[in-house]
């Protein structure tokens, strides 16, 4: 069953809880949930309160009505110069790098468009599973600028720099079905089944142990920008922290005893 979370308030944004996973949906409906000044700095917020709540263990991000998110707000655009495109690349980038960094699973809903901005925030999640009609373009140099939210960086090194350029240099639009095919969403489901299809997969990674997740995750997304030499070591640490955990402990304790675990996060 699926609440509203009154305890996070915001204009653009609505939080709904599903039990333990919090479901961010983006609330501006009428502009295709374009990312104004005020929903980055509520989904910077956000993100800093979801980290420390200990109720939330899991985040999905979703956007309302036809739209996941159709990007940077472009009526914010036109009176800024060189100084205030770099302040508008620069909050942007605070508000999706406490998105990317959340020590917690995140998982991108994608119910329609994910353009330019919103094709970024959902590279800063876990995974991505998309509705059928969903479609994702990096627009931004139809628009005479460039990716902003992390774009450049986090696209190439998903799929490969090849197919990023493609879609960078062309702006073109692809559909789910493309999408999963160059391995920038995991998974294409019928509309009406995304959001419990993304609640499941979300559940799979929510029954192991909080500790190892997080570890994982860190290892994962520190190790992606170093040498692979240099990763390994960071394997190796995380790997002496998760041996320190309750969790561990539980998780081979119930294997050799032939029980189901019961993982404390601790
Ligand atoms: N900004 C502001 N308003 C928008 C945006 C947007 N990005 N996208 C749609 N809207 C508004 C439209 O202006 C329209 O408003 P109104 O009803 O008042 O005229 C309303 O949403 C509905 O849109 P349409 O009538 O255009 O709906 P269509 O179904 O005809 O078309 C499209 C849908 C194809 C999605 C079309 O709206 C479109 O092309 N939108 C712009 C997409 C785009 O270029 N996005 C990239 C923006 S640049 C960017 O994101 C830079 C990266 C920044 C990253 C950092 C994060 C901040």
């Amino acid at each position: 069953e699926t609440r509203r979370c009154a305890m996070y308030d915001y204009n653009t944004i609505n939080v709904d809880m599903n039990e333990d996973i919090a479901i961010v949906r983006f609330s501006r409906p009428k502009a295709l949930n374009a990312l104004n000044h005020e929903m980055t700095l509520e989904l910077a917020e956000l993100f800093d309160k979801l980290e420390n709540d200990p109720v939330v263990r899991g985040i999905i991000l979703t956007g309302e009505g036809r739209a996941f998110m159709a990007g940077a707000d472009i009526s914010e655009m036109k009176e800024r110069d060189a100084e205030g495109g770099r302040e508008f690349a620069r909050v942007s980038n605070y508000a999706f790098s406490r998105v990317a960094d959340i020590s917690k699973p995140t998982i991108a809903a994608v119910n329609g468009f994910a353009l330019g901005g919103g094709l970024e925030l959902s590279l800063c999640c876990d995974w991505r599973i998309a509705a059928e009609s969903a479609s994702f373009a990096a627009p931004e140099v139809t628009l005479g600028i460039i990716p902003s939210g992390g774009g450049t960086q986090r696209l190439p090194r998903l799929i490969g720099s090849g197919r990023a350029k493609e879609l960078i240099f062309t702006g073109k639009r692809i559909k789910a079905a493309e999408a999963e095919r160059i391995g920038l969403v995991n998974k294409v489901v019928p509309d009406e089944a995304l959001m419990d299809e993304a609640v499941k997969s979300m559940r799979e990674a929510l029954a192991n142990s909080a500790v190892a997740l997080r570890y994982a995750k860190e290892a994962i997304d520190t190790g992606i920008g170093l040498s692979l030499a240099d990763g390994i070591k960071v394997e190796i640490n995380s790997v002496g922290m998760v041996f320190g955990s309750e969790d561990r402990l539980e998780g081979v304790s119930a294997f050799l005893e032939k029980r189901k675990a019961v993982f404390r996060d601790k």
